[in-house]
């Protein structure tokens, strides 16, 4: 290659632009290379470069405005605190409205009525007699008729009652006083030993637990003393059932 040829090929690698704004040599020579193509098209862009280090810490911003107030919420129950004193009482109250009396309040007051009518028909009989008198839930009642032991037991059980007969102290001296209403000293009691001597029995045949014996009493006189009377004294004798003496009868409710 000439030099000249070296020149301007190398002129036309090195400055294209300027070898597309230059006119085409006028002169060439066999062989030349030819006219530089157009350029090529742009690569692929490069691959991503690394991550940069951490910036330095910034300055601190500026200070929020005020908040707005916060909510009230109740918080758990405390425990109990001790136990005040007692408080004036209150007002009585409105009487509340009648109720409905229940199957158990009913029995009860059935039961109630049916013991004020026993006592009732008790009382009754008690004032239907000349003398009465009432110890405890007991009558005891004298026409101040005499009779014997055992005309002495049907009159009283004529009246729905029985003979006299005191249980504890409180009625022997009720009876006592129902005695001295009349003219006789001594009246017939509801008891006697005919089964067995000495072991005095009531007429429903239990025996005689409370008893007021005078001196020297019972003393079955004669071997034939199967009864007893009370005198005013209080004082019990034990007798023939035949004799005649005051009769008092008795009857009795429960409360
Ligand atoms: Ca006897
Ligand atoms: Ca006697």
């Amino acid at each position: 290659m000439s030099r000249l040829c070296a020149v301007f090929a190398f002129t036309l690698l090195v400055l294209p632009v300027m070898a597309q704004e230059q006119a085409p040599p006028k002169e060439c020579c066999a062989g030349c290379p030819g006219v530089p193509g157009a350029p090529g098209q742009n690569g692929f862009p490069g691959r991503d470069g690394r991550d940069g280090r951490d910036g330095k810490e910034g300055s601190a911003g500026p200070k929020g405005e005020k908040g707005d107030a916060g909510v009230a919420v109740p918080g758990p129950p405390g425990k109990a605190g001790p136990v005040g004193p007692e408080g004036l009482k209150g007002q009585k109250g409105e009487p509340g409205p009648a109720g409905t009396p229940s199957s158990s309040l009913i029995s009860q007051l059935q039961y109630e009525l049916q013991a004020l009518k026993t006592r009732l028909s008790k009382l009754e009989t008690a004032t239907s007699f000349r003398d009465f008198k009432r110890v405890g839930n007991k009558y005891y009642m004298s026409e101040r008729v005499t009779a014997d032991f055992d005309q002495g037991v049907a009159l009283c059980r004529d009246f729905g009652t029985t003979l006299a007969l005191p249980r504890n102290s409180a009625e022997n001296q009720a009876l006592a006083k129902i005695i001295a209403l009349s003219d006789s000293k001594y009246a017939f009691l509801g008891a006697t030993d005919r089964k067995t001597d000495g072991q005095f029995l009531d007429l429903e045949e239990k025996p005689v637990t409370f008893t007021s014996w005078g001196t020297g009493e019972p003393n079955n006189y004669g071997g034939s003393e199967e009864c007893i009377v009370q005198s005013t004294s209080t004082n019990w004798i034990d007798v023939k059932c035949s004799a005649k003496y005051l009769i008092v009868c008795e009857t009795e409710y429960f409360a």
